[in-house]
């Protein structure tokens, strides 16, 4: 069911070739997505309205869903549901509101400051997935820190649903509607990235466009970025394992079937120094697999080139390997699992220990799911209040302040060839450069 690589002995130099690894062609997907987006944004909701005919087999009226259907799908939610969403609301808001940055100001030399203002970005457009995918717990990742960050203007987007009267699922709306959320849009794939970018006459443009979605809105946000802000191109979810002999299979083998319940070509890794858990844990996963409900799927995953288990010598080689390869989520199951993942450097986020599994993460820890994959964790973030932030340079000189600079500035604008730069100060000090 699960594939083995064995790296015990020396590893290899370069390990990234040796790693499972998914792998999602947005580059060749860019091509179909051009004439898309430009049809959105020369016809504007006239386009947007036929691809999603075309696409969705839903003719809607406006793209826009009306705020009684909004309000209406909050009445209309199973209170469990509207209970756990809102601990899941609670929990991530006091971890994002801890992750407001505050102004800072360093004076430079006498009468010379530069403050760092961190200001949110105006717009902010918010895809949620929908199809086989809908994750109403995707609304509260997105949505929680963009309004604590303390964007203005936030707007979601969900693709119609036609088994749902061509608007987008109602437990999508309910979760909009208890974030407080009034502006959703029934549009989904890369008309839903056009829409947001350009804007229609239904849709005010977005300054920046966030969340998950399928190959086409990351080809569409890869084509589009620039024009907007995006946060990354979500690509299929990974887990990776780090565990040692301590580990309970048990709890390894759901883990790694939980995250690979997305999709067929989610990557599900465990990288252990032990034959024993390593065995265990392949005798484990086709049990509990055959006991799931998307066992086909999980079992396609698990099967994939991009899954697999890894044995290594030992806690200090697994660490090597986990940080080249820098999962979307890294759970740790050692003896020592807060001191091992205090080393880790490259991961979206760190589970540490038995008690933090990633389905925690994924809906209550208070922590963001929305986490860089393929691994990019070795330079980006997870989705957070930093993400939303522009943080800009205020530059406060005095005249005495800029005196003090004067000659050195005029002197590498020299070595750079740029005279006029050297004139602009010059010019306040009636052309002589105080020395
Ligand atoms: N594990 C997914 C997020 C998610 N899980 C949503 C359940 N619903 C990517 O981090
Ligand atoms: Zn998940």
């Amino acid at each position: 069911m699960i594939s083995r690589t064995d790296l015990r002995g020396a590893l290899p130099e370069d390990l990234r070739h040796v790693l499972p690894r998914a792998e999602l062609d947005v580059e060749a997907a860019l091509e179909k997505v051009r004439p898309i987006c430009e049809d959105v944004h020369h016809r504007g909701v006239e386009a947007v309205r036929e691809l999603t005919a075309r696409f969705d087999g839903v003719e809607l009226e406006s793209t826009r869903v009306p705020a009684e259907a909004v309000a209406g799908a909050l009445e209309e939610l199973d209170p469990r549901i509207r209970a756990a969403l809102e601990e899941s609301i609670r929990r991530a808001r006091l971890v994002h509101r801890d992750q407001r940055r505050t102004d800072v100001t360093t004076q430079v030399v006498p009468g010379g400051t530069v403050t760092e203002r961190w200001v949110p970005v105006d717009r902010v457009g918010l895809y949620v997935p929908g199809g086989r995918a809908v994750y109403p717990s995707s609304v509260v990742m997105n949505v929680v820190p963009a309004q604590e960050a303390g964007v203005a203007s936030l707007a979601v987007t969900s693709p119609a649903q036609k088994e749902f009267g061509g608007l987008p699922h109602p437990t999508i709306l309910a979760a909009c509607a208890l974030l407080g959320v009034e502006e959703v849009y029934a549009v989904g794939g890369a008309q839903a990235v056009a829409m947001f970018a350009y804007g229609t006459e239904e849709c005010a443009p977005v300054t920046m466009v966030t969340g998950p979605g399928n190959i086409w809105v990351a080809a569409a946000k890869r084509l589009l970025k620039g024009r907007i802000g995006i946060d990354s191109e979500a690509g299929p979810t990974e887990i990776a394992i780090l565990a040692d002999s301590t580990a309970d299979p048990v709890h390894v083998a759901a883990d790694l079937i939980s995250q690979a319940e997305h999709d067929t070509i989610a990557a599900a890794v465990l990288v252990t120094d032990s034959v024993e858990l390593a065995e265990a844990v392949e005798r484990e996963l086709p049990r509990q697999v055959a006991a799931t409900k998307h066992s086909e799927r999980i079992a396609e995953a698990l099967s994939g080139r991009q899954s697999g288990i890894i044995l290594v010598d030992d806690m200090e080689a697994g660490l090597r390997v986990v940080d080249v390869y820098a999962a979307e989520h890294l759970e740790i199951h050692t003896a020592d699992a807060p001191a091992l993942a205090a080393r880790v450097r490259n991961a979206g986020a760190i589970f540490v220990g038995t008690y933090a599994p990633v389905s925690l993460g994924d809906y209550l820890a208070g922590s963001n799911h929305v986490l860089p994959t393929g691994g990019c964790a070795c330079h980006s973030s997870g989705l957070s209040v930093q993400t939303f932030l522009r943080g800009i340079h205020v530059v406060d000189y005095s005249r005495e302040a800029l005196a003090g600079a004067a000659a050195h500035v005029c002197v590498l604008a020299d070595a750079e060839d740029l005279p006029a730069h050297g004139a602009a100060i010059r010019a306040r000090f009636d052309w002589e450069v105080p020395s």
